[in-house]
């Protein structure tokens, strides 16, 4: 082995072949300032709640996080394992579907490379479905999942997340529609190819650009 071979265990094996497939690059780069806000976009200062009409209550004491399907490593996490997961914080901006978007705020939690790094996909896994405990359900590619600074976000602005934006637990995926965010999270499933979630069944797009428009198939 010379000096510049890496350690060939399964974690650094895992990141070199998402590397090597270009994973993670989703096209994004650094915007100046005025061009932050995406088309069609207004921005709010306050944060609205968007629901199915339904908040269901999720008790720490009966929390569970399992990531399943093209794993080689399935998780079952309580909050105890969960919380004990190292922190991140980050600052992003919201984009809503329905044309608002709130800019600066920081969330934090476990990264889902973290967390992604304890699950090891297979190089079958190209999508992720998020689920949550209100029945909701949303789809996206395993590359823009797993972006740098996608969370598993418990805390916004320093306070636990309120039970209304999808406490105890929710998705933070800044850079699509915030609709991908999915709130109470419970399930995070890898799977081969894509499939449709809730908003994407009723006509919402399979992926959810902001700064293309991707706000319903077709567009
Ligand atoms: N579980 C769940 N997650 C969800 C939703 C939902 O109804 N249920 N709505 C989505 C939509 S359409 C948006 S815009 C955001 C709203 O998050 P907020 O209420 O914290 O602003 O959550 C997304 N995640
Ligand atoms: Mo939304």
């Amino acid at each position: 082995m010379d000096d510049h071979t890496p350690p060939d265990n399964k974690l650094t094996t895992t990141k070199r072949r998402w590397a090597a497939e270009g994973r993670f690059l989703t096209g994004r780069t650094t915007r100046p300032e005025a061009e932050r806000l995406p088309p069609g976009q207004h921005l709010v200062r306050d944060w609205p709640v968007l629901d199915l009409g339904l908040q269901p209550h999720v008790p720490l004491e009966t929390f569970s996080l399992r990531v399943t399907g093209f794993v080689e490593t399935p998780l079952s996490l309580d909050w105890a394992a969960f919380t004990a997961l190292p922190q991140t914080e980050v600052t992003s901006d919201i984009h809503c579907v329905t044309t608002w978007s709130r800019y600066d705020n920081l969330w934090r939690g476990v990264t889902v490379r973290d967390l992604l790094d304890l699950a090891h996909p297979t190089t079958d896994a190209r999508h992720v479905m998020l689920t949550s405990a209100d029945g909701y359900s949303t789809n996206l590619p395993l590359a823009d999942f797993a972006a740098e600074d996608a969370l598993l976000a418990t805390h916004w602005q320093g306070e636990p997340l309120t039970r209304a934006h999808g406490g105890p637990l929710r998705a933070v995926v800044p850079h699509l529609y915030f609709w991908k965010s999915a709130k109470w999270l419970s399930g995070i499933e890898l799977i081969g190819n894509d499939r449709a979630g809730f908003w994407e069944k009723n006509g919402y797009h399979m992926y959810g650009d902001p700064w293309r428009e991707q706000r319903y198939s077709g567009d």
